[in-house]
């Protein structure tokens, strides 16, 4: 046996329009006699309407926000008679049935009422999880950001949540979120879990260390850093020309040979200089900006085992030719699986550079707690317009994502842009 009855915000006390906080039912949920379908709030009381039956909701007519009244109508419910229903609910009637009883919960009042009329329950909108907490336990979760269907039992009597508990799991989520290669939580759905085999043959390998270390940590970059990346092109054909006769002269003194690479050091540090932000890390809070006085430099090398970013110290201190060097030193290191954890620490700033390989452009992920990496990519021949005619440079495709807390998109730009009138003319680096 059944019945449709409508479920009404009953006398709640001369309090006018009390706003709704939560719903915590949807149609189709299946709702127990006493069961929490909502909760209104004032400026000083929480309150719970719990339905007066059991039954299946068929429309709910409020949401959250919305202001409601003694009157409202804020559910219908298809009520399913049995014995346990009819004898706890009072109010069987062919009319619309209104609530006659709210737990009306205040910081004041909590120290007078019975403990059992001082809990709220709560339950997800899934109505899977049911969370036992007092309203004055739920208003700190939610002064803290607390999301309490995340902590399935308290420790209170019968599971209840306490106050304790909430600063436990905040004090827990914290924790995770300041460890290095912990994931934020911060509620993105996993990936699914797919059986190849059923479409071929496959076979698994492990990752490298380095491989499954680099990618915790470009994860966490990627979820935590909100990143812009600004496209350049720099004019470098005067920087290659010179480059070209340099190496003439490396090579016949059986020096090492020059790269671009070594001048976009010298042309980002200089950049640096004039953009200080650029060399600087946010603080833990997010509320100061530590600026370096130093200037190392750090370079993405492609290594048989993954990549790994070792870190040229106090490269503003060298000329081009011991950064060819310095960089040699480096990627022969990381190629060989010999850097030392000391190789890969400290850097200021990081340059990608996938300009030997190809590509006209890419978007890095900045490596944290720097604020910007410069992605490089392939030069090539382009006819470039001097107001007159065509003329055919070498331009250089430069990327540079930086971290939008710290970074401004005009200051991203200016930063760019600097770094391409020192690739231009090169003999403003003397300057
Ligand atoms: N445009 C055109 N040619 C370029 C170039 C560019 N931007 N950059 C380098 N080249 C040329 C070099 O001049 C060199 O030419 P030759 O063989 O004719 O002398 C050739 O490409 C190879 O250069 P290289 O890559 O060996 O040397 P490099 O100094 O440019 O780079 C290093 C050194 C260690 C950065 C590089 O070897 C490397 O590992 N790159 C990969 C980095 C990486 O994986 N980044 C992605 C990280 S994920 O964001």
């Amino acid at each position: 046996m059944s019945d449709i009855i409508e479920i009404k915000v009953p006398d709640i006390g001369d309090v006018g329009e009390v706003e709704v906080i939560e719903v915590s039912i949807q149609p189709g949920d299946v709702v127990e006699l006493e069961q929490s379908l909502l909760v209104m709030e004032t400026d000083k009381a929480s309150m719970e309407l719990p339905s007066t039956a059991r039954g299946t909701i068929q429309e709910v007519k409020v949401k959250v926000g919305d202001k409601v009244s003694e009157g409202s109508l804020v559910v219908t419910l298809l009520k399913t008679i049995d014995s346990d229903s009819v004898s706890k609910t009072p109010e069987i009637s062919e009319k619309p049935i209104e609530i006659q009883k709210i737990k009306t919960v205040t910081e004041e009042v909590t120290k007078t009422v019975a403990p059992s009329e001082k809990e709220i329950i709560i339950t997800t909108p899934s109505n899977t999880n049911t969370v036992y907490a007092s309203p004055g336990v739920r208003r700190f979760a939610r002064e803290l950001g607390a999301d309490l269907s995340k902590i399935s039992v308290g420790s209170g009597r019968k599971g209840r949540l306490l106050k304790e508990d909430i600063k436990n799991f905040v004090k827990q989520s914290l924790s995770k979120k300041s460890s290095n290669h912990q994931m934020t939580g911060s509620g993105i759905p996993a990936l699914p879990t797919v059986n190849f085999s059923k479409f071929g043959d496959t076979e698994e390998k492990p990752l490298s260390k380095i491989k499954r270390l680099t990618g915790k940590n470009l994860s966490c970059n990627w979820l935590n850093l909100p990143m812009v990346t600004q496209h350049e092109e720099a004019d470098i054909t005067e920087m290659e020309a010179f480059r070209k006769a340099l190496n003439v002269e490396q090579v016949a003194s059986q020096q090492i040979k020059v790269t671009p690479l070594a001048f976009i050091i010298k042309a980002v540090l200089a950049a640096m200089k004039a953009y200080p932000q650029f060399n600087s890390s946010l603080s833990a809070d997010g509320e100061r900006l530590i600026y370096k006085k130093y200037f190392n430099i750090g370079i993405a090398v492609d290594t048989p085992n993954g990549l790994v970013v070792p870190v040229i110290k106090q490269a503003d201190q060298k000329s081009i030719l011991e950064l060819v060097e310095s960089m040699r030193a480096l990627s022969f290191k990381a190629r060989e699986g010999k850097l030392l954890p000391a190789d890969m620490q400290g850097g200021c700033f990081t340059i990608s550079s996938l300009g030997g390989i190809g590509g006209t452009g890419f978007t890095p992920i900045v490596n944290a707690p720097e604020v910007a990496i410069l992605g490089v990519a392939r030069a090539s021949m382009k006819p470039v317009w001097d107001g007159k005619e065509f003329i055919p440079k070498l331009m250089l495709p430069l990327d540079l994502t930086y971290d939008h807390r710290v970074i401004d998109g005009a200051d991203g730009a200016r930063f760019v842009v600097a770094i391409t009138k020192y690739l231009n003319d090169v003999r403003r680096l003397l300057l």
